[in-house]
């Protein structure tokens, strides 16, 4: 059923899938309303200046949250995931939600996700489920390819600040948007109901939301295929999972308590 998407994904480390999670966005938009009525300890406002609609996240939620609960062991990102990443199993790793309210300029930078996630797997994918509808020009956008790039890339906080690392050994993101006719650059206008499924180490940024009307809310989850293992990153990660750093050495398994194997439907 998915063997075109796993081609594209396998080439273009992004796909856009249409329409697979119709029936899962008012049970989300209902999970989201409830993440905002009950904050995490990890929320946070990554623009605190801006007054014009806010851009704000909140992750690693799904245990305490019935809806992203029920959205993540039911629901069809799983075996998306599986049939894209290839892999024998699949596993959770987090949930993350993103909200741009309407009309907030601020820019999501251009970066990818592996240099500070502490864990990774033989294969990666996260898939970026938005609520509401999203234009071309307010949506995520990839570097096609580029997670065979074989580089990591200084991270940098969706708040525009560096992250801080003991070890200074990663490559400095190329200017792409000075560049934009050397890459080749996908996105896609969205519908609810629609995703974009990208790898861990494919370059991805997003413009402001340039919608006055719609909030662009978006539930990403984050999955590991076969083989997840802790990294060491030798700094900040985010999620900052100080206690997987106290009690794990560099590529032990990751414990399945805290990040199952899920079951494909
Ligand atoms: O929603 C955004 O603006 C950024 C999303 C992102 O970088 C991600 O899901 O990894």
């Amino acid at each position: 059923m998915y063997s075109q998407l796993r081609e594209d994904f396998a080439r273009d480390g992004v796909v856009v899938i249409r329409g697979l999670f119709r029936d899962w966005i008012e049970p989300l938009r209902e999970a989201v309303a409830y993440n905002l009525e009950h904050p995490g300890p990890l929320f946070r406002n990554y623009n605190p200046e801006n007054n014009s609609g806010r851009f704000i996240g909140d992750y690693c939620n799904w245990p305490n949250n019935p809806g992203y609960r029920d959205y993540i062991l039911n629901g069809p990102a799983a075996g998306l995931a599986k049939a894209l990443m290839g892999s024998q199993q699949v596993r959770i790793f987090h949930e993350h939600l993103l909200i741009k309210e309407p009309g907030n300029s601020k820019v999501t930078p251009w970066h990818h996700d592996e240099p500070y996630y502490c864990a990774t797997a033989d294969q990666t994918v996260s898939i970026w489920l938005p609520l509401d509808p999203v234009s071309r020009d307010s949506s995520l956008e990839f570097v096609a390819g580029s997670h065979q790039w074989g580089k990591l890339f200084r991270p940098r906080k969706f708040t525009g600040v560096d992250y801080q690392r003991d070890v200074d050994d990663l490559h400095p993101m190329p200017d792409i948007d000075g560049n934009r006719d050397q890459y080749r650059i996908l996105g896609w206008e969205l519908e609810p109901g629609d995703a974009v499924a990208f790898d861990h180490r494919t370059v991805h940024g997003a413009p402001g939301n340039r919608s006055q009307e719609h909030s662009r809310r978006v539930v990403s989850t984050r999955w590991l295929g076969d083989n997840a293992r802790y990294v060491d990153r030798r700094g900040e990660t985010s999620p900052p999972y100080p206690h997987l750093a106290a009690c794990l050495q560099d590529g032990e398994a990751l414990p399945e308590d805290e990040f199952p194997f899920i079951a494909t439907h």
